[in-house]
């Protein structure tokens, strides 16, 4: 019922009567006035008016699974939403749920991640009340080679979501860092349970510093938030909702063909690293070269100086401007 009034309250520009939610819900004023109440408790304000009705004056960050379905308008991105006050990481608990069957599309965020996770055993540092902290579940029928590219697509779909909401414009580290002044807002980290030769599931956890205000010791020179870069506060359900818009609009076009080729000049558009010297940490031995984008397979073309050009997979590299950070 909670939803029903929220979304009741947001579709409408004047007042609603109690009567007319009564009528709508068939529940008592009295129940339609405790919803109320709760709402207000959560951060909502909403005007009470006698003889007109409630009125939603404003959000703010309001940031609960009542306000994020609210705002949710994809087909099954996020089609069953858990919203935890703390988590080890939201990677984890999506997996967990995905072991008990869960279905493609569940989203799980957090206000608190206590051992966020980076690639590579690396940590995610994800305070409370700051930043999105969000994992979804894909039970995908294509073969485990083409998951990689999924972190990409999903790049794409946290700079969409950060330029939407924001009005910031974001630059994609390859493979899976945005990247604003120099310093990272957004880390992806995809996971993938496979059987012999097919996915089981695959887990695509995103991590955006939105209102962060300052960052431990470790992070602080490479680390910047979309608040600390456009100086406004950042709502963070309005950006759960669009990340999973837009996620659900490029998952469709990357379906189409299984590879990048549809969205291959849309990403290379945004990418940071095209054109610049690199760094390419291989298993074999580190090299610089020039990097010329990706290609159809997501792959990170770099050229070296004897002119040969080489296909860095992600996953199997890291990458890192030679000069700072980008
Ligand atoms: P990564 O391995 O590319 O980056 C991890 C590195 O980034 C760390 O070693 C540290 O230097 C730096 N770092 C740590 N925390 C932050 C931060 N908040 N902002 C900027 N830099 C930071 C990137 O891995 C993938 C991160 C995914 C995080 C999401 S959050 C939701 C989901 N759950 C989970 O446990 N992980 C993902």
């Amino acid at each position: 019922m909670k939803d029903k009034i929220l979304a009741y309250l947001k579709a409408s520009q004047d007042h609603v009567s109690g009567q007319e939610l009564c009528e709508r819900l068939g529940v008592s004023r009295t129940a339609v006035w405790k919803v109320i109440r709760q709402l207000q408790e959560e951060g909502y304000q909403i005007e009470a008016v006698r003889n007109r009705g409630y009125r939603l004056v404003a959000s703010g960050d309001v940031y609960n699974d009542s306000e994020i379905r609210s705002l949710l308008k994809t087909r099954q991105a996020g089609c069953s939403l858990v919203f935890l006050d703390e988590v080890d990481s939201t990677n984890n608990e999506v997996k967990r749920l995905a072991e008990h069957g869960a279905p493609e599309g569940t989203l799980v965020v957090a206000e608190l991640q206590n051992a966020g996770k980076g690639r590579r055993g690396r940590s995610w540092v994800s305070p409370r009340g700051s930043g999105v902290w969000m994992s979804f579940l894909l039970r995908p029928e294509f073969e485990p080679y083409h998951a990689s590219m999924l972190t990409l697509v999903a790049a794409m779909a946290v700079e969409e979501a950060i330029r939407v909401t924001c009005g910031l414009e974001c630059g994609i580290k390859w493979p899976n860092d945005l990247v604003s002044d120099g310093r990272k807002v957004s880390g992806i980290l995809t996971e993938m349970s496979t059987d012999v030769d097919s996915i089981q599931y695959v887990v695509v956890g995103i991590g955006i510093n939105a209102n962060t205000d300052a960052f431990p010791e470790e992070i602080r020179d490479t680390a910047t938030s979309l608040r600390l870069c456009t100086g406004k506060p950042v709502n963070r359900a309005a950006l759960v909702a669009a990340v999973m818009e837009a996620w659900e609009h490029y998952y469709q076009q990357f379906l189409e063909t299984l590879d990048f080729r549809i969205l291959k000049d849309a990403y290379n558009q945004r990418l940071l690293n095209r054109g610049r010297e690199v760094r390419v940490l291989a298993p074999k031995g580190a090299y610089t070269g020039i990097s010329h984008g990706i290609n159809d397979a997501g792959e990170l073309m770099v050229e070296t100086a004897d002119g040969q050009v080489n296909s860095v997979m992600s996953g199997e590299v890291s990458v890192r401007g030679i000069y700072g950070y980008v």
